[in-house]
């Protein structure tokens, strides 16, 4: 008998079509109220078919059949098997094994081992410098924006804006600059879309521009405006 083979995350459905010929000298001579239910555990699963009606010993009979998990259900492999029944529940003998498993880790994509070339940015002379996305397979990158831990324009900075550009033709800038408070330095996010044929991803890189030569950035996790707000910038330029 086949088996059916999901890997799914609740509370996504799994669907499967299922084409069945039924015994050529059944209980009744005409079948009504055909579906697909499980047999054995776990019942709590909700199995949704089409059903059908008015079928005939010898007939091919077409269901549409979807699996919801429960909520409780853990993660790992859960097995069990599904027939035919008729409104009276006398089995048809389909007895097809369903193999599910409930996964829901999201499996790495290409995005998330993406690198910023450069990654660090020395030294800080307030100048734009072109940030590149490094992938380990060919990719079309759009750039979908930029943002830093740090005020556009703040104390100690040097007083410039914008921070982040992305230029017309995708290119990304970021400026070499960072507080000269603290040494925690200044992250940049960059969050970009690759795509290579049919797929596609997001992420994000980061890139540093430290305190001082000696060291690392540490990002705070905060979050200012980034580089599609460039006409916001100007605004917030103007207000000093
Ligand atoms: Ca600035």
């Amino acid at each position: 008998m086949p088996t059916w083979v999901a890997t799914l995350c609740y509370p996504e459905r799994f669907t499967q079509n299922v084409i069945f010929t039924l015994p050529a000298a059944p209980p009744e001579k005409e079948i009504n109220g055909l579906y697909v239910g499980t047999m054995d555990e776990p019942y709590r699963w909700s199995v949704f078919s089409s059903t059908v009606d008015g079928a005939r010993p010898g007939d091919e009979v077409t269901f549409d059949v979807s699996i919801n998990p429960p909520s409780y259900a853990p993660e790992g492999l859960h097995t069990f098997n599904v027939d035919v029944f008729d409104e009276n529940e006398i089995a048809y003998g389909l007895n097809i094994r369903a193999e599910i498993t409930i996964q829901c880790t999201v499996p790495p994509t290409p995005c998330d081992s993406a690198t910023a070339s450069p990654s660090v940015i020395w030294p800080v002379n307030h100048k734009m410098v072109q940030v590149g996305i490094e992938m380990t397979e060919p990719a079309t990158i759009a750039i979908l924006s930029i943002e830093q831990n740090e005020p556009v324009d703040d104390k100690g900075d040097g007083k410039t804006s914008p921070d982040g550009q992305i230029l017309e033709d995708g290119r990304a800038l970021i400026r070499a600059e960072r507080s000269g408070i603290g040494t925690e330095g200044r992250t940049y996010r960059i969050k970009f879309e690759a795509s290579s044929g049919t797929d596609t991803c997001e992420g994000t890189v980061s890139v540093c521009v430290p305190h001082d030569r000696s060291r690392p950035c540490s990002d705070n996790g905060r979050a200012f405006i980034d580089s599609t707000a460039v006409v916001l910038n100007r605004n917030l330029r103007s207000n000093h």
